[in-house]
This record gives C-alpha cells, sequence and structure tokens, in this order.
C-alpha cells in the first residue's frame, strides 16, 4: 500500500461535508490504491456535529481509510495536508452587503491561507470551494506566500458539468458526447459557460452557438441560474453535485485530465486571454497530474469576448473590495 495521502477538509459539518467525506472515505478522490487520512476542520459550535460525521466514518470500515481527526484549530487541521478542500465559508446573512461578505469571509480564509502556509505538507493543493469561492481562493492564496499560487484554485467544475448536461440535453446527445467545455470569470452569475469550443457528438459547437437566441435566452441563464433553481426545487442548495464536483476536480488534478478533452477550475492569472495577472479566475484547463495549465490559443468570438469580460470586471471589483479591507 502507498503512503497515505492527509486530505484536509473545512466545514465538515456541513451539507457538502455531509456527501464529500463518505466519497473521500470509500478512495473516490484520489482512486482505490491511495489511502487517505481525514482531518476534518470546524468552528466550534459544530465540531459535536462533524465528531458524529466520524463516528458514521467509522462505521463504514472503508479499507482506504487510515484515520480521522476533527479538530476546530487551522494549524491541527492543516498539519502535513497534501490535499486541503475549504468549503466551510460565512454565508451571506440578511441585510449584509458585500463588502460585509468578503470581511467575514477573510476573517476565515486569511488565518487558514496562513496555516497551510505554515503546517500544510510541501506539496499540497489548496481547492477553495465556500463562496464567493474566487476571491476567497485569492485571500487564502495571497496569505501563503511561501505555498506557489499555482497550488490553488477556485471551484468552477459544478458550473462546468451543469454546462455539460444542459448542452448534451439541447443536442439530444449523452454528456458523454460533450468535450471541450469552457466556464470562464468568476463562480457567480456573472460566469461565462462557453460552447463556441465545444464538440457536441463529434459536431462542432460553434454551430449551435449560431442560434444565439438559446445561447443567451436559455442555456446561459439556465447554467449560471442552476443553483438558484435547486434551491426552489429542494429547499437547499447543492450538496451530492457540489461534492460530485470536488471530486471530479481534485482527480483531475491529481491524475490528468483525458486526452484531447480539458476541464475548468479557477486559477491564478498570469496574463492569459488579457485576463490582469494575480486574478483568481475561472479558464479552461488541462492537467498533466502535476498542476493545471491554461488551455492557449482560443480564439475568442466577440459574443464571448464581451461576457468573459464582464466577469472578470467583477472579479477585479472584488479584488479591489478585498484590497481595501486589507485582506490581500
Ligand atoms: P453548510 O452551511 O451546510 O456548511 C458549511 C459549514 O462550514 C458549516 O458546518 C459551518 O459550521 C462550517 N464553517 C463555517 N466557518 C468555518 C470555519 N472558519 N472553519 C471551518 N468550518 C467552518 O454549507 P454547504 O452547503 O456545505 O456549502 C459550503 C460552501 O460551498 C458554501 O459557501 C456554498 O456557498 C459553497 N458552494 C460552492 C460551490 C462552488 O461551485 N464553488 C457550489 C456549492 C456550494 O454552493
Amino acid at each position: 500500500m502507498t503512503t497515505p495521502v492527509t486530505v484536509t477538509v473545512t466545514g465538515a459539518a456541513g451539507m457538502i461535508g455531509y456527501s464529500l467525506l463518505f466519497r473521500t472515505g470509500a478512495g473516490q478522490l484520489l482512486g482505490a490504491s491511495t489511502p487517505v487520512r481525514l482531518r476534518l476542520l470546524e468552528i466550534p459550535q459544530a465540531v459535536r456535529v462533524a465528531e458524529g460525521v466520524a463516528m458514521e466514518l467509522d462505521d463504514c470500515a472503508f479499507p482506504l481509510l487510515m484515520d480521522v481527526e476533527v479538530t476546530d484549530d487551522p494549524r491541527v487541521a492543516f498539519d502535513g495536508a497534501n490535499v486541503a478542500l475549504l468549503v466551510g465559508a460565512r454565508p451571506r446573512g440578511k441585510g449584509m452587503e458585500r463588502a460585509d461578505l468578503l470581511g467575514a469571509n477573510g476573517a476565515i480564509f486569511g488565518p487558514q491561507g496562513r496555516a497551510i502556509n505554515d503546517a500544510a505538507a510541501d506539496d499540497v493543493r489548496v481547492l477553495v470551494v465556500g463562496n464567493p469561492a474566487n476571491s476567497n481562493a485569492l485571500i487564502a492564496a495571497s496569505n501563503a506566500p511561501d505555498v506557489p499560487k499555482e497550488r490553488f484554485s477556485a471551484m468552477t467544475r459544478l458550473d462546468h458539468n451543469r454546462a455539460m448536461s444542459q448542452l448534451a440535453r439541447h443536442a439530444g446527445v449523452h454528456v458523454s458526447q460533450v468535450r471541450r467545455m469552457s466556464i470562464w470569470g468568476n463562480h457567480s452569475a456573472t460566469q461565462y459557460p462557453d460552447v463556441f469550443h465545444t464538440v457536441v457528438g463529434g459536431r462542432p459547437g460553434v454551430e449551435l452557438a449560431e442560434d444565439t437566441a438559446w445561447l443567451a435566452g436559455e442555456f446561459i441563464p439556465t447554467v449560471a441560474q442552476r443553483g438558484a433553481a435547486i434551491i426552489e426545487a429542494r429547499g437547499s442548495s447543492s450538496q451530492a453535485s457540489a461534492a460530485d464536483a470536488i471530486i471530479d476536480h481534485v482527480r483531475d488534478w491529481y491524475l490528468g485530465t483525458p486526452e484531447g478533452d480539458w476541464t475548468s477550475a479557477g486559477v491564478w492569472s498570469t496574463g492569459h486571454y488579457g485576463v490582469p495577472d494575480g486574478l483568481m479566475c475561472s479558464f479552461p484547463v488541462t492537467s498533466d497530474g502535476k498542476g493545471w495549465s491554461v488551455v492557449d490559443g482560443l480564439e475568442i468570438a466577440p459574443f464571448s469576448r464581451e461576457r468573459i469580460d464582464a466577469s472578470i470586471a467583477e472579479l477585479v471589483e472584488e479584488r479591489e473590495a478585498v484590497r481595501a479591507l486589507g485582506l490581500v
């Protein structure tokens, strides 16, 4: 058996945690030959619930799960972490302004970034899921100066998967027949799901993109509003699909994206496609198992450019707001 990988999950007593932790224990995160040690981080008021989840994990008797530890101390939680999944965040409360939300999350992701910097393993990779995911990832990365920025990413994989399913349904093919979807920008209502470079059942997706009424009037809003539609139907936000997207993101990051395809992730911009340096922006990306690379050289149609720019503008505004609060 190979050396166990230490996986730290924050917000472990939350809804996403309840799906994610059992799939991780079952070996779905890093593959069936990689044993894992789980470290669960929660706020003090939710530690008891996380302990209950740890008891259930024990009761599964997973062959690949070596150990589960619950703590409310980020230094303990991230000690030796190889994979850090930052799921716990402060939700927007009633009457909360954006600056309040960014400030409240800065108080979570700043200290967590510092704890990762000081305590995590040298090879740590960090996925930020808790919203606002891109800005929270920016805050965590900025507070971990010794960890290379490319080891941080923000999750847009759920948006990516949603866009794949919507496109497949529209084209009348199975979702396995859709390749090369791209989510650009922020994980927010301004995100841009791009079908121009897709291949759908062997057909270039750009043919479907000619129907701009469908694209602008149906496809893009359906993908961007899917989270709200789930809340309306279930009475609570996406849980299992979010956990599934985390699994997909991490697997592709560690095991590599399939040949001839790519995925989407929020990564630290180094200026690709005119995105300002140092923004945590979603791009089409591939992984060779060692890290993400932005897919280069795509021709961006004016229809896409306008929407990508709008989402980038929102990310720039968020960065200015977190800078003004002294969080980055
Ligand atoms: P829950 O409210 O069920 O759980 C969040 C958990 O985080 C709670 O148990 C809370 O005690 C814990 N927590 C809060 N502050 C913490 C801290 N400082 N350290 C450790 N734990 C802390 O939310 P859930 O449905 O699990 O969603 C978690 C986050 O994912 C939310 O911010 C949500 O908005 C975000 N999402 C992001 C998605 C993405 O695609 N990037 C999609 C799904 C999801 O909406």
